[in-house]
């Protein structure tokens, strides 16, 4: 075990007293805690670039800010940074792949034309690394995306491109559930919407959801691929109108018993998605998060562990969803070493969710049932300050991750030894 000191072991046995006496018990906490996958972005490993190389702008309304050294340019060094930030999270998890991540050897394939071959190489690494994976089309960094409108667009050619893609898309997710044994979700985010104000609303709504049934036409069982849908309430470019809003995919995805993603930047800015995590779970059986930090707007900070996460984790942990709701992030700073975003962002998240776990919640649903609204909150501010820490090293040291900041140090030493090779 990487890091298991006495120290650890003392703190942990302490804590796990302090939890026990209020009738928690620790170790079935960790015990589901390490039963919970992450789905890791791949995109903040090199500022969403993928691997075309077509030469078109990132566009779609995405920013990516910063000028780091050391991002990865090929798909193995996007694998290595992966296999890098992975052993410095605890757990078994997942990854994010969008289309624009193909690897077809050096030959210009469309997207409308990519298939499950064009990314063996992911799915092989995934295998050997046991790792589940989910899957993105990409309807943006493209010229028949450039003016802002894709599955939503007035002209049919451009419509039925874009269509394929997702058809494509969607058989590439079902053939990396098929290899990995985990059903992929592919999850349909476009950019479609408009900087000033429109005229016409209703025309690219109805556009859309004709698209989204040509693309979900063929029926998938389930247990391969999984498709999504993510909302959104405006983009760089976007600002006025966007065809994809969150009423429009709620509707689509009740009716079409699709998953909905809720993005957590992707609402007005006092809005928050774990206030909405039960209300969308009364209505769909599940669910995907792209859990993310917007600071004043849709910015995509890294995740840290604020308020909103924590709260994203209660919701899931106190209604027993946590086989309904699939968790992904969903950032990309290039301000700072890709590696280390990855693993704060996912060490967060799994804080959060740890956290939530170790809570009294019976106690807590006792007393506000009774009206005890005092004792409800006094409990509530109580438990912020219980040994966390104690528990999370812990957990770290058993799972064979460092402990505490010590990840920080090996994230230097590949900085060093490789990110600072890449010229
Ligand atoms: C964009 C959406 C979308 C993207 C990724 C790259 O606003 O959040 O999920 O971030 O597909
Ligand atoms: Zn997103």
């Amino acid at each position: 075990m990487s890091g298991r000191t006495k120290q650890v072991d003392q703190a942990f046995a302490l804590a796990k007293e302090r939890y026990a006496g209020l009738g928690v018990d620790v170790e079935r906490a960790l015990a589901r805690l390490a039963a919970i996958p992450i789905s890791l972005h791949c995109w903040q490993g090199d500022d969403v670039g993928g691997f075309e190389n077509i030469g078109a702008e990132l566009g779609g309304g995405l920013a990516v800010t910063g000028s780091y050294p050391g991002k990865a340019r090929t798909p193995d060094e996007l694998r290595g940074d992966l296999d890098r930030a992975l052993s410095l999270i605890p757990g078994t998890h997942r990854i994010n792949l969008h289309a624009s991540y193909a690897e077809t050897g050096g030959k210009r394939v469309e997207r409308d034309a990519l298939e499950p071959a064009h990314f063996a190489g992911w799915i092989d690494w995934a295998k050997n690394n046991r790792l589940g994976m989910d899957f993105n089309p990409t309807y943006f960094a493209h010229p028949k995306a450039a003016d802002g409108y894709t599955l939503a667009h007035p002209d049919p050619a451009i419509r039925r491109f874009w269509i394929d893609h997702g058809i494509a898309c969607r058989k590439i997710g079902a053939a990396i559930g098929e290899a990995l044994g985990t059903p992929c979700i592919t999850n349909v985010w476009i950019p479609d919407g408009s900087k000033d104000t429109p005229v016409d609303r209703k025309g690219p709504r109805l556009r859309l959801a004709e698209s989204l049934d040509a693309v979900f036409a063929e029926p998938i069982d389930p247990a391969r691929n999984r498709d999504a849908v993510e909302a959104k309430l405006f983009g760089i470019g976007s600002e006025s109108y966007v065809v994809g809003s969150h009423e429009f995919y709620l509707g689509y995805a009740i009716a079409r018993k699709k998953l909905l993603c809720l993005d957590a930047g992707h609402f007005h800015p006092t809005e928050v998605i774990s206030d909405k995590v039960s209300a969308v779970l009364t209505w769909l059986d599940e669910i995907l998060l792209h859990v993310s930090r917007g600071v004043r707007w849709d910015s995509d900070h890294v995740v840290t562990l604020t308020d909103e996460l924590q709260a994203i984790a209660q919701e899931v942990v106190r209604g027993d969803d946590l086989d309904r709701v699939h968790i992904g992030l969903d950032f990309f700073d290039a301000s700072i070493n890709r590696v280390a975003a990855w693993v704060v962002g996912a060490r967060c998240m799994l804080k959060a969710l740890l956290l939530a776990l170790l809570e009294p919640t019976e106690r807590l649903r006792r007393l506000e049932a009774e009206g005890d609204l005092t004792s409800r909150l006094a409990m509530l501010e109580e438990l912020k300050t219980l040994p966390l820490g104690a528990v999370w090293d812990y957990y770290c040291a058993k799972s064979d991750v460092p402990v505490g900041p010590a990840w920080i140090d090996e994230v230097k030493r590949y900085e060093k030894d490789v990110l600072s090779r890449r010229p």
